[in-house]
């Protein structure tokens, strides 16, 4: 999709501020419950694999994450990489590495045939076990690594893939789902790898209870991290869109047909609620008459999907 040059006679904001009382917090239970397992579980633990978005390489990962990885062999694998912009894909690896990061895979689970976890995964999580010290697991020959990340990042979908084309094992898979919140808790030991020997462990995705910063919080909503309800299907898409005017890039013009860019979100939700007959039916005042609206509830949903299914093009969420 090309990015078109427009002319936009208003300013775009500067900043993105949310409507009075709205907090970008989501801490239910499981993850609290999830948290004491990964916990109660350290000791036994060789390696945490972190998945993490691709969209967003340096925003979002939970501290708890942070400290793990300072205690543990770590491997970080980001993910989606088919909905990623990855043109700068060497600095995002340099910044990364200036973060302790030294570990980084790219994978695209949703193809077959990534080469990247046929080959080079098991080698890199051996040699990060190498490199730390393994305690009471000295002796121990088979590896044991937990899959960790923030929701909805493809934990389950990866150990699913990897037990599927390293062991043939056709048990059942474990529950995916597009939406965040599908793993509730931490899963037994699973099989992955023959040689070396590799179990992975399962785990619920986990948001830090406090997300502090606003652009932070919305960039894990719009890649869906959250549960959409928790901040409402409008300020995540008024987000997007505050985030693609800020770039000047101007691809979701064309895609949902506007004459121009804008950043009102009222405008296009309008717009798409209009071309896509999303209508709903309210009651007037008095109870006696039919009205009807554009649904702007409706019209957030579908264009959550489609940037979300990689249809406004792949993008980068952040500075690199
Ligand atoms: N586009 C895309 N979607 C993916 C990829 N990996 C996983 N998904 C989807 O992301 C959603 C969340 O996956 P899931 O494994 O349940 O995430 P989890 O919450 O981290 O366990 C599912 O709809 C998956 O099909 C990927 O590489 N690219
Ligand atoms: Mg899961």
């Amino acid at each position: 999709m090309s990015n078109k040059l427009f002319t936009f006679s208003g300013n775009f904001r500067k900043t993105f501020v949310l409507p009075e009382g709205h907090k970008v917090q989501w801490f239910p239970g499981h993850m609290q419950k999830g948290i004491a397992q990964l916990l109660a579980r350290l000791r036994s633990i060789d390696c945490v694999l972190e998945i993490h978005d691709a969209r967003i390489p340096f925003s979002g990962r939970t501290p708890l994450f942070k400290d793990m990885m300072k205690m543990k062999a770590h491997v970080l694998l980001l993910n989606k990489c088919d909905l990623a912009d990855l043109s700068r894909k060497r600095d995002i690896v340099h910044k990364l590495h200036t973060e302790g990061v030294d570990k980084v895979l790219f994978t695209n689970l949703t193809s077959d045939k990534s080469q990247i976890i046929q080959h080079d995964l098991f080698p890199l999580v051996v040699e990060a076990i190498n490199g730390k010290p393994r305690y009471n697991r000295e002796i121990a020959e088979d590896y044991e690594v937990a899959v960790i990340g923030v929701p909805n990042v493809g934990k389950s979908t990866f150990i699913n893939y990897v037990r599927r084309s390293h062991t043939n094992v056709k048990k059942k898979s474990l529950r995916v789902g597009a939406k965040a919140g599908v793993t509730k808790s931490l899963s037994g030991k699973i099989r992955a790898n023959f040689n070396p020997p590799v179990y992975l462990m399962d785990s619920p995705g986990i948001l830090t209870p406090q997300i502090g910063e606003v652009e932070e919080g919305m960039k894990l909503a719009l890649c869906g991290c959250l549960p959409d309800h928790i901040i409402g299907e409008e300020l995540i898409v008024d987000y997007m869109l505050y985030w693609f005017n800020k770039h000047s890039d101007f691809r979701y013009v064309e895609h949902f047909n506007l004459t121009e860019p804008t950043d009102n979100v009222k405008i296009l939700l309008n717009h798409v609620a209009k071309e896509n007959c999303f209508v709903k039916r309210m009651k007037s005042l008095d109870g006696n008459e039919l009205k009807y609206f554009p649904d702007f509830t409706a019209a957030a949903t579908l264009i959550l999907k489609q940037f979300r299914e990689g249809v406004l093009g792949p993008v980068i969420l952040e500075d690199v």
